[in-house]
């Protein structure tokens, strides 16, 4: 009897839960309670921490759990490494739905670096406007830079102070179109854009409209995650999921 357990929170993670409830799966979906009004989902859901990785291995024995499916963003990196422990911890099998990284293309101006300091050193002395599409928990390493104007995209209106001092603040969740992105970093006068490599579909388009724009990227690139089973579709996870359900694993 399966009983699976979605770590979720991303648009791919939203298309194999009704992938999964379709298929009559005993499941159960996983968000960490990050955005006021997460997407709903065809299938039981349940907000917060575990506790770290004992937590979740506490939360599989009680739950009973049979499969875990990581599904959650790539920069989501400590709740992967929890599952990782805490499925090792209870021989319970365990898969990643890893969309593959953004690759740049004819046309990008795209500068890697490997973490948000970088990203900020990278801006010039000069003031410019800045498109920071990196949500709101991590601003702070770009207060070494208050020259610039900053355009800043959050799911949630903020609930508090911002360290930058001059910003305009967009909130909307995405999934994000080019008509759209390429509007707002018109409008807005943008001539830098700051992004992770979040990969998938749901927030590309920023990236194709700095490439329309001429725009320079800074493109802050994934952590490195240890060794564990991943896939890069949701048929290929399912088809592990069906298979391993199979082998009664
Ligand atoms: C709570 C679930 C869908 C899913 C939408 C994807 C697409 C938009 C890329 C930009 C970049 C950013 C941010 C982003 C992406 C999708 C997808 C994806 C980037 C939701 C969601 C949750 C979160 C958490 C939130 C973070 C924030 C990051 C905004 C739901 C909408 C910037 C990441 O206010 C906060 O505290 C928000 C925190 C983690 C990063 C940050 O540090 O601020 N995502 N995003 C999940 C949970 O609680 O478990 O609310 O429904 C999911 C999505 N985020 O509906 O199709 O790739 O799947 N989300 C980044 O890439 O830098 C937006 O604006 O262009
Ligand atoms: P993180 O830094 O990797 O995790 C920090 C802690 O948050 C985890 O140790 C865990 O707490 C809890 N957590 C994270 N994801 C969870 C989930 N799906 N269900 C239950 N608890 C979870 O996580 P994050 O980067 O803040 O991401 C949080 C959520 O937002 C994830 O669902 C992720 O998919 C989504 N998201 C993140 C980004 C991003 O840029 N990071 C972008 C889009 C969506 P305990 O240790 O207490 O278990």
């Amino acid at each position: 009897m399966t009983r699976l357990l979605i770590l979720g929170g991303t648009s791919e993670a939203n298309v194999l839960a009704a992938a999964v409830a379709r298929a009559g799966i005993e499941a159960t979906y996983s968000y960490a309670g990050r955005t006021q009004v997460p997407v709903n989902q065809p299938l039981p859901v349940r907000t917060g921490g575990f506790g770290g990785p004992d937590g979740l291995a506490d939360y599989i024995r009680d739950e009973a759990i049979t499969h875990v499916i990581d599904a959650t963003h790539p920069f989501a990196d400590t709740m992967s490494r929890n599952a990782i422990d805490a499925c090792a911890a209870t021989a319970t099998p365990l898969i990643a739905l890893v969309r593959p990284p953004w690759t740049q293309c004819f046309g990008d101006d795209w500068v890697a670096v490997s973490d948000l300091a970088q990203a900020a050193d990278l801006l010039p002395e000069g003031p410019a406007c800045v498109f920071l599409a990196i949500g709101r928990q991590h601003l702070q390493p770009f207060a070494a830079k208050p020259q610039h104007h900053y355009v800043l995209r959050f799911v949630d209106t903020p609930d508090g102070p911002l360290p930058l001092p001059s910003t305009t603040v967009i909130v909307a969740r995405g999934p994000f179109t080019l008509d759209g992105d390429l509007e707002l970093m018109r409008q807005h006068g943008v001539s830098w854009l700051v992004t992770r490599n979040s990969g998938g579909t749901g927030a590309r388009a920023k990236i194709d409209a700095a490439r329309a724009l001429g725009l320079p990227v800074i493109m802050i690139e994934r952590p490195q995650m240890p060794e564990r089973r991943t896939a890069a579709t949701i048929n290929a996870v399912m088809t592990w999921l069906t298979h391993e359900t199979r082998l009664g694993a």
